[in-house]
């Protein structure tokens, strides 16, 4: 009884620095030994933030080593201060809070904090893209429309079932929110000030050399607005550059080399304590990693003078190994 008490108080005092205390959702304190981050559970598809002094990484969650086909039924959610040092929270998001999505199948999402809010956009294989939102970056996050935000039939350019996939959203310095989405072919549109509404027309994106699988991300640095995506299959990660959030895109080449073990790489790029991130998954945690028992690891992103992008090292160490 004291035990807990104490522990309770110990996990308050560690949690409250950001503004919340999380002391009750924490399940599991992990300290990294570099790549994969985290080795006790399958995670893919990373998407992260940055809140005041944490990085809060958002993950897919693959089923146990060695599957044969994507088995997702929830999201994680995991916060740190060193990039090493881990906490994770219960189960914030399950494919099954959206009562819409018959298809049953956790896949890509993106978290973005607006006015104190934060929201989940997700994607669901062939049910199309929902949005749920939450008051704090730990959730429990809540279904905020009771049915998609886009269908297969905002995909206006794909046949395919899994087309609207793959959410990525942008919040532009004039506080517009964009929505990125697709695969196979890319889309994008503005959002209202609500966050969960499409507002005005879908674009498609085109460009020179767009060989586009998936998995798009948008980031701005120092003025030039950044697209990363999946290419070809099994993936790389390309990248095409441009001084506006709606292009011309300026395709630039290859960042990312196939990752080990894995068809799909799905990366997530952020800025943490002046150090820029590249987070994505591989197959390749050694007992029974593949394809569809992924595992998110993470190495450092860096610039040319130019603002053209490195190629990233792919690293046991990652970034908080010996
Ligand atoms: O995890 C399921 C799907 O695999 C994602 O939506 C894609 O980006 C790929 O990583």
């Amino acid at each position: 009884m004291k035990f807990t008490w104490l522990k309770i108080i110990l996990l308050s005092i560690l949690t409250i620095p950001c503004g919340f205390s999380f002391a009750d959702k924490v399940v599991n304190k992990i300290t990294s030994q570099g790549n994969p981050v985290f080795t006790h559970k399958f995670t893919a598809d990373p998407a992260a933030i940055v809140k005041d002094e944490t990085l809060w990484l958002y993950t897919g969650h693959d089923f146990e080593g060695n599957q044969k086909g994507y088995k997702m039924q929830d999201w994680l959610v995991f916060s740190t201060k060193d990039m090493k040092n881990w906490t994770e929270y219960a189960v914030p998001l399950k494919i099954s809070d959206f009562s819409w999505a018959k298809s049953g199948d956790a896949y890509a999402g993106h978290v973005v904090e607006k006015n104190g809010k934060y929201y989940w956009y997700i994607s669901t294989n062939w049910s199309g893209i929902g949005v749920a939102v939450a008051d704090n970056p730990a959730g429990p996050f809540k279904d905020a429309l009771g049915k998609p935000l886009l269908t297969n039939k905002d995909s206006f350019a794909s046949t395919h079932s899994w087309a609207t996939i793959d959410p990525a959203i942008f919040i532009n310095d004039d506080g517009q929110a964009w929505i990125f989405w697709g695969n196979g072919q890319a889309y994008y549109a503005k959002l209202k000030s609500n966050m969960i509404e499409i507002d005005g027309p879908i674009q498609q994106i085109k460009f020179n050399n767009f060989a586009f699988t998936e998995a798009p991300w948008i980031h701005k640095k120092n003025g030039k607005y950044y697209l990363t995506y999946a290419t070809g299959f099994p993936e790389k990660i390309a990248y095409a550059m441009a001084d506006s959030i709606e292009g011309p895109w300026e395709y630039k080449g290859i960042i990312n080399e196939i990752a080990g073990n894995s068809n799909t790489n799905h990366q997530a790029i952020v800025e943490f304590k002046g150090q820029d991130y590249f987070i994505y998954h591989t197959g390749a945690i050694q007992t029974g990693g593949n394809s569809y028992s992924r595992s998110v690891s993470i190495d450092k992103l860096e610039y040319n003078f130019d603002g053209t992008l490195k190629r990233v090292q792919m690293t046991t160490e990652g970034v908080s190994g010996p």
